[in-house]
């Protein structure tokens, strides 16, 4: 087999590990995405990558082109039409992928509240916050019991069918008041999702535009509720995050120890990994196979959710999956569900590793199921790791590439971010909004979203790079996050080496890296709500769509990505992938290019470059700026004594140690 270390025409591996691994004898026999992109050797379906291949009943499939008329539908649906349908069940998809993880997440807070869980309520004043956003009595009850009624009112959002997602009512007040007048306020989580599969049936709703609000009243019940929930009460029980010190890349893993790697979506499975890891009997039986310890390694999103709460390691973002098995160093990939690529379990093959999946809605073929009970976390988290344990005497050959492990500073809740700026006295956005006025932040990029293998690996750290040396402040969250943290963006020190000089100073004088590190896809919701402290602090307009922002998911693979960018879109912001399955449509591309922007003054625009897709960013950031009147040159103002002490007053970042380098 030839050892690939790039391809032509799609994603070129720059991932030192990788290179490293997939270049060691160890792994002389595994294949990996990259082989099979390369192998695959036809181009992409024209008409799946344009939106217009109809296949939603039996008298097709049908291949639109647009503007040819014996090329529609046989029953007569234009390109339009199909696009507009197909890229609303993708919405439909992505919500419903947050959607269910947040139900879980929900009935596992509802077992904390109700003691039936090792886990307890740790975030109070975040609790209080979300009782007060449901109208749940706070005053004089216990914590738990505001917990119980908090969840089950959280839980009943999912199935509502009158009124609309009380979420709602934390977006700025203009936003909320034009969701209203457009129709887009979305009802129950559920119904929206069923909704969307009923109207893309054949038959039923023809007006692209008319299917397109329905797409936007979907994504909002992913963004502003079923994600948002996730979020919050995953918060209020696991902690929110604060800055801590972290690492990332297949250099985590342990030679002398038992690597366990959590890879998927929800932390209820991996919170009972760590809390299993560390009890006396699972250390005295890693010890008795002969290992130093159990080593917990995150992968994809669980792995930036123990990440951010915990300073768990990150082994490999979803491109590395495959790789961290290909180390041959790996006793057990624990999976739940979502970004699971089928291939590892073909890669551990190889290996003594075992995929163990432990979510009944996500098997696979040549794996050991071995399901994680609700009712006894703690017990499903031993029994996994005793099964890990006793691959370690099994393990052959290893090669982990010890030289590649990046230092990093994570946990940039919106909560820390108003503490860091704001200091321990005043917590608010305010210097984030003076900062921005005065031009030394020229505005705030948000780089999210997958990877993809027909794509540069380098995409995340292209965009991120131009836009930190623009003085645009990045946030970023899910496998962008792990990407920007494996190129060692987010150190403070990283600001002086690579952002543009007002914002290097900013960062400087608190201590933070250019690239904050934001949690999971499901924190996207934490962005939403940062943008709306900073319309609410005032000087940056009145809503969304006013402020100096903008948003990108520049190697996306994943059908959440296109729910998460909508919902931004909707909610006011300029969102930028590199490609979209719309184009094979005039009309579709002009309604997510152009009509978006007069309906949500945010919108959808394409540009596979990276850094052209970056300047695109800076080049809507100014045109925000001067719309606000705050465009005028921007002057380099030195921070004086008193603005670096009320900067530095205090704050998480100092009270874990963080403010040297990483
Ligand atoms: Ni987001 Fe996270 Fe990664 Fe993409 Fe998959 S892990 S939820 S979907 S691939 S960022």
């Amino acid at each position: 087999m030839t050892r690939r270390t790039g391809c032509e025409g799609c994603g070129e591996i720059s991932c030192t590990s990788t290179m490293e691994v997939l270049g060691n004898d160890v792994s002389k026999n595994v294949n990996t995405a990259y082989d099979r992109v390369q192998s695959r050797g036809m181009a992409a379906c024209l008409f799946g990558s344009g939106g217009t291949c109809c296949r939603n009943c039996n008298m097709g499939p049908c291949q639109i082109i647009d503007g040819v008329e014996e090329m529609i539908g046989v029953c007569g649906a234009t390109a339009e039409t199909v696009a507009a349908r197909n890229y609303i069940r993708t919405i439909a998809a992505g919500t419903a992928a947050h959607a269910d993880h947040a139900r879980e997440m929900i009935f596992g807070f509802i077992a904390t509240a109700r003691g039936e869980s090792p886990h307890s309520i740790q975030d109070e004043e975040k609790l209080h916050m979300l009782a007060e956003v449901f109208g749940v009595e706070t005053e004089d009850r216990d914590k738990n019991d505001i917990a119980l009624e908090l969840g089950k009112l959280a839980l009943a959002e999912f199935g509502k069918q009158e009124g609309t997602q009380t979420m709602l009512n934390r977006a700025p007040k203009k936003r909320q008041e034009l969701w209203k007048r457009l129709g887009v306020e979305p009802r129950g989580v559920d119904r929206e999702v069923t909704e969307t599969m009923h109207r893309t049936h054949m038959g039923v709703d023809q007006h692209y535009k008319n299917i397109m609000l329905q797409g936007a009243r979907t994504s909002l019940a992913d963004g502003w509720s079923a994600s948002m929930l996730s979020t919050d009460l995953t918060d209020i029980m696991f902690g929110t995050p604060v800055p801590i010190r972290a690492q990332i890349d297949l250099g985590v893993l342990k030679g002398d120890m038992v690597n366990v790697t959590v890879h998927g979506h929800e932390p209820l499975l991996a919170e009972a990994l760590c809390l299993a890891a560390q009890q006396d009997d699972i250390l005295a039986l890693a010890k008795k196979a002969g290992a130093n310890g159990i080593n917990l390694a995150g992968v994809c999103c669980t792995g930036n959710e123990i990440l951010m709460r915990r300073g768990i390691p990150v082994a490999g973002s979803f491109i590395q999956q495959e790789m961290v098995l290909a180390t041959g160093a790996v006793e057990a990939m624990v999976v739940d569900i979502q970004c699971i690529m089928q291939s590892v379990a073909e890669v551990a093959k190889n290996f003594h590793t075992d995929i163990i999946t432990t979510n009944y809605r996500a098997k696979m073929p040549d794996a050991i199921h071995m399901q994680f009970e609700e009712e006894d976390p703690l017990g499903s988290a031993k029994e996994i790791l005793k099964k890990a344990i006793a691959n370690f005497k099994k393990r052959g050959d290893f090669y982990i590439p010890t030289k590649t492990k990046f230092d990093m500073v994570v946990g940039f809740s919106h909560e820390t971010i108003n503490y860091m700026l704001g200091g321990r006295f005043r917590n608010s956005y305010r210097p984030l909004n003076d900062n921005i006025i005065n031009g030394r932040i020229r505005g705030v990029g948000a780089v999210v979203g997958c990877e993809n293998y027909k794509m540069t690996d380098e995409g995340h750290v292209k965009v991120a790079m131009e836009l930190i040396k623009n003085d645009v402040l990045v946030l970023a969250t899910g496998c962008a996050a792990q990407a920007l943290g494996r190129a060692g963006l987010m150190t403070p020190e990283a600001a002086t080496e690579h952002a543009g000089p007002g914002l290097a100073e900013v960062c400087e004088t608190v201590g933070m890296p250019p690239v904050l590190h934001m949690g999971s896809c499901v924190d996207n919701s934490r962005i939403l709500i940062a943008a709306t402290a900073m319309v609410e602090e005032g000087g940056l307009g009145d809503d969304i769509s006013d402020l100096p922002a903008a948003g990108t998911a520049p190697t996306w693979m994943s059908e959440k990505a296109v729910s998460i960018g909508e919902y931004f879109a909707v909610s006011g912001v300029y969102v930028i992938f590199p490609n979209l399955p719309v184009t094979g449509s005039r009309k579709m591309t002009g309604y997510l290019f152009e009509d978006m922007e007069e309906m949500y003054g945010g919108r959808w625009d394409i540009e596979p470059d990276p850094v052209k897709l970056a300047q695109k960013m800076i080049a809507h950031i100014d045109k925000k700026r001067q719309a606000l009147g705050i465009d005028k040159k921007r002057e380099r103002v030195l921070f004086d004594m008193e603005m670096r002490r009320d900067l530095t007053s205090g704050g998480p970042l100092k009270d874990v140690g963080c403010h040297g380098p990483a």
